[in-house]
């Protein structure tokens, strides 16, 4: 998969009241939005044209654009969030995409889906059941991607209360492999790819980004990134430090496309 877009939105000021399980204590404003640039750099250095959202004080979240949205190659649809502080999120997603997608649709109630769920292999999704993705909201991405020709499948990760999201447990690396929690490494739907566990203790760099020829990977996680080189993968470390503090990983500061 080639990517040539990226849609960002750097922390607003209330960045520090949004939703964490992490225990790792409120981050630094300063350093999120020295990190989100650096980010957003790694991605332009990658080949991405990045277009930026303006900051949003009243969505402690919104830097997590991953969740707003899904957008494939195929089309676009605009996500219902399942935590309630984080639903008027997509409005601002949906203007932009709006301007890039003719049919741009949308989840709708009682379904709800967060994009950290969607993970998209080549022609097939892979999409979560999770605290924040409900059946009728994998139903309705799961029949949209069905007209636009794409297979998927369902992966419950509800009974793995250290994972927020499905990609909080894997990601796709291309080439046919897949970078896997041991938590997860047996889920059925992941069977006919290769699969590279994360190191333990490492398990928060399961959630990586395999951007055109490079992989970015959350720094601090060496085992990881040598795990990645051996097999033969161009990494780019950036700090995720205060990202992680929120619960946030490296896929859902971007949507991709
Ligand atoms: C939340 O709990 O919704 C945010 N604090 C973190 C969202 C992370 N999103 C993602 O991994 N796709």
């Amino acid at each position: 998969m080639t990517f040539t877009r990226a849609i960002v939105r750097p922390p607003g000021a209330s960045f520090a009241e949004g939703l964490t399980t992490s225990g790792l204590g409120p981050p630094r404003l300063d350093d999120a939005l020295a990190q989100h640039e650096r980010y957003c750099a790694a991605l332009r250095a990658s080949g991405l044209e990045v277009v930026q959202l303006a900051a949003a004080h009243e969505f402690p979240d919104s830097t997590f654009v991953e969740d707003t949205a899904v957008v494939t190659s195929r089309g676009a649809i605009i996500t219902r969030p399942g935590a309630p502080s984080r639903a008027g999120e997509a409005d601002a997603m949906r203007s932009v995409l709006a301007a890039l997608f003719r049919d741009l649709t949308r989840i709708e109630p009682p379904g709800t889906l967060d994009g950290g769920d969607v993970c998209q292999i080549e022609d097939r999704f892979l999409i979560g059941l999770s605290a924040r993705t409900n059946a009728d909201g994998a139903r309705q991405l799961a029949e949209w991607l069905r007209t636009l020709g794409y297979s998927f499948d369902i992966v419950d990760v509800r009974s793995h209360t250290g994972l927020l999201h499905l990609k909080s447990g894997m990601s796709y690396l291309g080439d046919g492999r897949l970078m896997v929690v041991d938590a997860l490494a047996g889920a059925r739907p992941f069977q006919g790819y290769q699969q590279i566990r994360v190191p333990a203790g490492e398990e928060y760099a399961a959630n990586c980004v395999r951007v055109n020829d490079r992989v970015l990977v959350p720094n601090g996680f060496p085992a990881m990134e040598t795990a990645l080189h051996d097999y033969g993968y161009a990494t780019v470390a950036v700090e995720m430090s205060e990202f992680r503090k929120m619960d946030g990983g490296l896929t859902c500061l971007s949507l991709r496309f």
